[in-house]
């Protein structure tokens, strides 16, 4: 049995690499939903029902547990399935209860009582659709956590880095950036809620200066998915090779793949 691990598109590759390195025994489906990405500009609604269609084919394919890679996905659609649409012998986990995880643990420490807060100030940057459900803010709420966050829509960093122009990537976050600063001029810690920020980190740590600590999603990811099959080993068997899904063109995004990760990925039709 493998754990599927859904994506609006590529990016989610780089939650899979961090997966693989730290579970080099697990396999793993990946689906991405090139035909429809991205997601970052849709509405809800629209990011719902693709989500459900893709981890509906990640479970047929024989997965009880998948991971939302795409932060768009768990902002706009996680909570609503869970509450109303996963079946009771399968689990739906996404990407930012493990990033809410790292920053409570560096602020409560191990089952110890609230005490104050080291980090106050907290930016987001996430995408337009990320930004607009508020899903962080909720999930810090949900837990009492009391932090000010500031989100970033990062319009466009996607759509540049998808077609290679790592130049542009970098400029606009640099004007990401200077758009956070007019409104929280000193972050303590910055989220990159986007499955293709990991790309731009170094961009994210130069434009932000060294004081500021970057969450980078992946490996939080990883240690959380590791900490949970401990406690749930029934959710994985061995016996499998990892396979990828995808809803475009399999030799079309492929090439892609490869040269967004520099290896070679072999997609077959969703
Ligand atoms: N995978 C999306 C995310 O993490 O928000 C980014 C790509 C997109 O669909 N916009």
């Amino acid at each position: 049995m493998a754990v599927g691990v859904f994506d609006s598109g590529l990016g989610g590759l780089t939650v899979l690499d961090a997966l693989n390195r730290r579970l080099p025994d697990v396999p793993f489906v990946y689906y991405g939903d090139n035909a429809n990405t991205p997601y970052g500009t849709r509405d809800a609604e629209d990011i719902y029902q693709l989500t459900t269609k893709g981890v509906q084919r990640l479970f047929d394919e024989g997965c009880d547990l998948v991971i939302l890679a795409c932060n768009t996905a768990s902002a706009a659609a996680l909570r609503r399935m869970q509450e109303t649409w996963i079946p009771k012998d399968k689990r739906v986990l996404g990407v930012f209860v493990p990033l809410i995880e790292s920053l409570t643990e560096r602020q409560w420490g191990d089952n110890s009582p609230p005490r104050e807060v080291a980090v106050k100030h907290v930016a987001l940057f996430a995408t337009p659709a990320t930004v607009a459900s508020r899903a962080f803010q909720r999930e810090l709420a949900f837990r009492a956590i009391g932090v000010d966050v500031e989100a970033q829509p990062c319009g466009g960093v996607v759509d540049a880095i998808e077609q290679g122009d790592m130049i542009l990537a970098e400029a606009l976050v640099h004007s990401h950036v200077e758009a956070l600063h007019r409104r929280m001029p000193k972050p303590e810690a910055a989220v990159l809620g986007c499955t293709h920020y990991p790309l731009m980190e170094d961009a994210f740590r130069a434009a932000l200066g060294p004081d500021v600590s970057v969450y980078s999603q992946p490996e939080l990811v990883a240690a959380s998915l590791d900490d949970y099959l401990k406690r749930h080993p029934e959710m994985v068997g061995e016996g499998r090779e990892s396979a990828f899904l995808t809803t475009g063109d399999p030799a079309a995004v492929g090439r892609k793949a490869t040269q967004f990760l520099r290896r070679r990925i072999p997609f077959r039709a969703a």
